[in-house]
């Protein structure tokens, strides 16, 4: 297997190794220390991946996320695997298009983040749709340690409510199981700082999908630092932005990062021609700890 790393900061391409086979211990030991180092692994060309294939390739790592019911969240044969998909079925738009399109970790609306995620794509727009990943340890790392000793006692309210569905926007309003995600996930408040519980690390834990307020601060007063803290940790020079092939898997750590998919590929102007369908499945891997601490409902 062959390391090609992406950038300065985060991200490497690995080659020279199909997934579809089952991996020696010493080798998923090797992924292993190689996910902790780089945050972000790209396999491209893994197209003979099944989904079976992919979950047991996700297993490896640790336990996952499991649909509580097959959904249109859920592949259909397969309840481990997140359809993120922008089909139009029955005229009407795909649920989970917009999924990400703003800088975000996955599962910080819960008390257990995920530990991370693996994308497979299945179909890539002719143009548009790359994902980017920011390595928040070097955010963290990079502020002046006064910041970082600010930061370390402030908790964000992260609530699920926040984020803009996009089925909501063209439908004008909240499908059932758009509702029912919501109601079941219920604000969390998560610590700003955290420690990678492998490597030792700290890192910032941000979301701009999910995060408008810092735990007893008002929004005005939040916005000014949350905005900041955006800017800082999603600079160009802590970010690895992903142009996806059909086939590639992709592994991120999402205990020191974050990530957003640029949402330039269907119904935008510069769109207007060529294939536009995209297809990922993402097995998510559960979070090995409890962070976040579940918020009282607030009085009307
Ligand atoms: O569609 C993408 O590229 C990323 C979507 C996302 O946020 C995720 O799969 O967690
Ligand atoms: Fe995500």
């Amino acid at each position: 297997m062959k390391v090609t790393r992406m950038t300065g900061t985060i991200g490497a391409h690995i080659t020279d190794i199909d997934l579809s086979q089952p991996l020696s211990a010493e080798v998923r030991d090797a992924l292993i220390r190689l996910w902790h180092e780089h945050l972000v692994l790209v396999f491209p060309g893994q197209t003979r991946l099944t989904p079976q294939a992919h979950i047991d390739f996700a297993r490896l790592f640790g336990e996952l996320e499991v649909s509580s019911s097959l959904n249109s969240f859920s592949h259909p044969e397969h309840r481990e695997i997140f359809l993120l998909s922008n089909e139009v079925k029955d005229g009407k738009p795909s649920e989970t298009r917009d999924v990400g399109w703003q800088w975000h970790t996955d599962l910080a609306f819960s008390t257990r983040p995920a530990r991370g995620s693996i994308l497979h794509a299945k179909a890539i727009p002719e143009a548009g749709g790359d994902t980017m990943f920011a390595n928040m340890y070097v955010a963290y790392e990079t502020l002046s340690e006064t910041m970082r000793g600010l930061l370390s006692q402030l908790w964000a309210v992260h609530d699920n409510a926040n984020s803009d569905w996009h089925a909501v926007r063209a439908m004008g309003a909240k499908s059932a199981i758009v509702e029912e995600f919501i109601k079941k996930n219920k604000p969390v408040r998560q610590p700003m700082v955290r420690r990678h519980p492998v490597t030792g690390r700290e890192s910032l834990l941000l979301s701009e999908c999910f995060v408008r307020t810092i735990h007893g601060m008002s929004p005005q007063e939040s916005k000014p630092l949350l905005d900041y803290l955006h800017a800082h940790a999603t600079q160009p020079e802590f970010v690895y932005r992903h142009h996806w092939q059909t086939g590639d898997l992709l592994m991120w750590d999402n205990r020191c990062t974050m990530h957003k998919v640029v949402a330039d590929h269907d119904d935008k102007p510069s769109a207007d021609s060529g294939n536009r369908l995209r297809v990922l499945h993402r097995v998510t891997l559960l979070g090995e700890e409890e962070l976040g601490v579940e918020l009282a409902p607030q009085l009307p």
